[in-house]
């Protein structure tokens, strides 16, 4: 039996040696560890042996095992580190093959747009300043000219934060950006000239052209001897950089309760150059900013003395700047958040 003993260790040590491959490996330990390996039969045989012999086989049995076993191990860390050596040669480095694209971010399209008008003003001298959303009814009607029971209230149809609505304590969401202006009025002391970026809110039905929360720039100067004249001149530089020098520009009559006299500016239309067609509802005229004198009455709430000073706003919807220059017939996708959309911008 120790021959035979001798015998396996040795045909095992020598198949051991020659084999590369994991499933051989397993096979290899089945035949020479596994239960009805010829060891193991040599091992289960040594009860019936007499003690003197048993004692002998059975150490000499045990070592043989140990020595398989870790023979085995040792094989089996050759071939893995084997493994990923190989692995390691297929996947080196190819400083040749052309980087990975990363997918860059880009602006909002309303940020965008938000961007390029601000830096238009601010190309003539205006400061841009942000202030909160919501609102006091005071600074977003009261101040304004737009006290209770006043039927231009029906033009901002409100959505309202606290329950006393329409009591001048009452918050709400502002659905214009010029509380801002008056807080401002507040503070400062005219020479005053600053633009005023930010969302406003409007309890609407959300449709094509239509939402409940959009974006909105107004403006404000106010100084010594402003009169309509820079009113004019500073919009027409205004829709010149942003739809072009050749662009026509048309200012005709029109009603806020904030300003005296009001005034709509509109631009000769973008789609059919004036001919008349679909977007422009057959005028010729697209409608983008609303502008006038600040009324005597707002510029004596933000402690402006109307006989020393005088000021002129304005105010214009952002997305339908892109909407008109670009086609969008749908003020939706703009807040739809969906990129195929908005990386085209
Ligand atoms: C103060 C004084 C006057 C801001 C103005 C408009 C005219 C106007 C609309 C355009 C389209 C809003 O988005 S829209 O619905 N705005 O036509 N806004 S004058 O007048 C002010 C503001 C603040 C203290």
């Amino acid at each position: 039996m120790l021959q035979q003993l001798e015998q396996i260790q040795k045909q095992a040590s020598e198949e051991l040696e020659k084999i590369n491959d994991p499933k051989e490996l397993q096979l290899w330990k089945v035949r020479y560890l596994g239960r009805k390996s010829r060891l193991t039969r040599v091992l289960r045989s040594l009860a019936t042996l007499p003690l003197e012999e048993r004692r002998k086989i059975g150490v000499r049995g045990n070592e043989v095992k140990n020595i398989l076993e870790s023979s085995l191990a040792e094989r089996e860390k050759i071939l893995e580190e084997a493994r990923i050596a190989s692995s390691l040669k297929y996947k080196k480095l190819d400083v040749t093959l052309p980087g990975q694209p990363l997918s860059v971010g880009r602006l909002h399209p309303i940020t965008q747009t938000l961007e390029e008008i601000c830096d238009i003003f601010k190309g003539m001298g205006f400061q841009v300043v942000e202030g909160p959303d919501v609102e006091w009814d005071y600074y977003n009607f009261e101040a304004l000219n737009i006290p209770q029971e006043h039927p231009a209230r029906d033009m901002f149809a409100t959505l309202w934060v606290d329950a006393e609505v329409g009591s001048g304590k009452a918050r709400l969401l502002r659905t214009h950006t010029s509380p801002v202006q008056i807080r401002l009025m507040e503070e400062k002391r005219p020479p005053i000239r600053v633009v005023v970026p930010g969302r406003c809110y409007r309890y609407e039905a959300t449709d094509a052209t239509h939402e409940s929360m959009f974006y909105q720039v107004e403006g404000l100067a106010i100084d010594k001897n402003i009169t309509m004249a820079d009113l004019k001149g500073t919009l027409v530089e205004f829709c010149r950089c942003l739809f072009g020098e050749e662009r026509k520009i048309r200012f005709r009559c029109d009603y806020f309760p904030f300003v005296e006299p009001g005034a709509e500016v509109a631009i000769e239309c973008l789609a059919c150059h004036g001919a008349g067609c679909r977007v422009c509802g057959y005028t010729g005229w697209l409608e983008i900013l609303g502008a006038g004198m600040v009324h005597p009455d707002v510029l004596r709430r933000g402690d402006i003395d109307p006989d020393v000073y005088s000021g002129f706003a304005f105010g214009m919807g952002v997305e339908r700047m892109p909407m008109l220059r670009y086609g969008i017939d749908d003020i939706r996708l703009f807040y739809g958040n969906d990129l195929r959309f908005l990386k085209q911008f």
